[in-house]
């Protein structure tokens, strides 16, 4: 799973994006900070993990991860080659999600692309850059199949997805080898300041980045009041990376194997030889059979064998959809 933040010069992208992944990737004042995408792993905390390990005893202990790419500011005009241009779009095209970054904190000494300082304005800014930029890959492979009879459908979805394009609305179809920016689902984030002054009704995840800069290192209570205080979400960044993988539709699964235990995530609906093929290849090709464990029931035996015993595991074939907390013992011939 792979997210990608966008949003105009001096946002505070990479500021989130360092947050998140704790890295220390470079932040300043001026605009085009970001020039090369900064890329970053994002663990996923799970209480059911921790305590599968403590029942289990296992010495190795892994979680699951989200990938964030931050990439270089947008401004009007990228699609027409102004600031960075927006060849660096091709960074976010393969992202699952899209976290636009709107500056609501009005510092004087950071420079801002427009002398009006309005979020929805800049929203429109780079939402239509968005669309730019996909309606040139749209017409460029238009043109390209126009004279191929073999590519008749393919030039009629895609002259829909362009008229769509068009009028400014997401398309609802897709071309399988042609990822677009405005088909991927996106999450608003509103970096605000950290008194709570600046005011606006736009919708969107209420974040301080600075604020979560000055609080790291306080209690979850101490955190949440702080939040509460200056009218921002409570959750802040965790609960941030919890609304990214419920948009997502993300569930977890458990493998416990060997010396490890370890959480996994895919889309909810996922068949469990999807699954196997997450876990390994070699696990998808030689599937034979899926032993199914739900996390209560190990709870309740404290043990995988006993559970087996006491006939709470299912067998399951290929078909099986992985549901949230199931515990998975694939049985393959690899
Ligand atoms: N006051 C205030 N300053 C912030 C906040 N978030 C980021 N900044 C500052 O804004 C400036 C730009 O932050 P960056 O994280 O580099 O912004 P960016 O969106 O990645 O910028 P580019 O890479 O240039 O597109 C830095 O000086 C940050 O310290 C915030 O919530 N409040
Ligand atoms: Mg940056």
């Amino acid at each position: 799973m792979k997210v990608g933040i966008i949003g105009l010069p001096n946002v505070g992208k990479t500021s989130l994006f360092n947050l998140l992944t704790r890295a220390n990737a470079q932040v300043a004042k001026f605009p085009f900070t970001t020039i090369e995408r900064n890329v970053g792993v994002v663990i996923i905390p799970d209480e059911r993990l921790d305590r599968i390990v403590e029942i289990i005893k296992s010495p190795k202990k892994t979680y699951a991860h989200v990938d964030f790419v931050d990439i270089a500011g947008l401004i009007k005009g990228a699609s027409k080659g102004e600031g960075l241009g927006n060849k660096f779009l091709s960074h976010i095209r393969d992202v699952n999600l899209v976290l636009h970054v709107l500056r609501c904190f009005p510092d004087p000494d950071i420079p801002h692309t427009d002398t009006d300082f309005n979020p929805e304005k800049d929203y429109e800014v780079v939402r239509s850059e968005l669309f730019l930029a996909d309606l040139e890959i749209v017409e460029r492979r238009l043109e390209k199949i126009k004279k191929k009879f073999e590519s008749r459908e393919e030039f009629e979805i895609l002259t829909r997805i362009k008229s769509s394009l068009e009028k400014g609305i997401r398309p609802q179809e897709k071309i399988n080898d042609l990822p677009l920016l405005t088909t991927i689902p996106e999450i608003v984030v509103l970096n605000l300041d950290e008194d709570g002054k600046f005011k606006t009704t736009f919708p969107g995840y209420r974040i301080s980045v600075k604020l979560e800069e000055d609080i790291k290192d306080f209690s979850e209570e101490e955190k949440m009041e702080f939040r509460k205080e200056a009218g921002l979400e409570t959750g802040g960044l965790s609960g941030l990376l919890k609304l990214c993988l419920q948009e997502l539709s993300i569930i977890t699964f458990f493998t416990i194997k060997g010396e490890e235990s370890r959480a996994w995530i895919i889309k909810s609906g996922t068949t469990v030889i999807e699954a196997a093929g997450k876990i390994h290849s070699d696990l998808k090709e030689g599937f034979i059979k899926a032993e199914i464990l739900k996390y209560e029931d190990l709870l309740k035996t404290l043990s995988f064998t006993r559970a087996q015993e006491q006939g709470l595991t299912r067998i399951e074939g290929k078909e099986y959809i992985v549901q949230d907390g199931d515990i998975i013992l694939i049985k393959s011939s690899a």
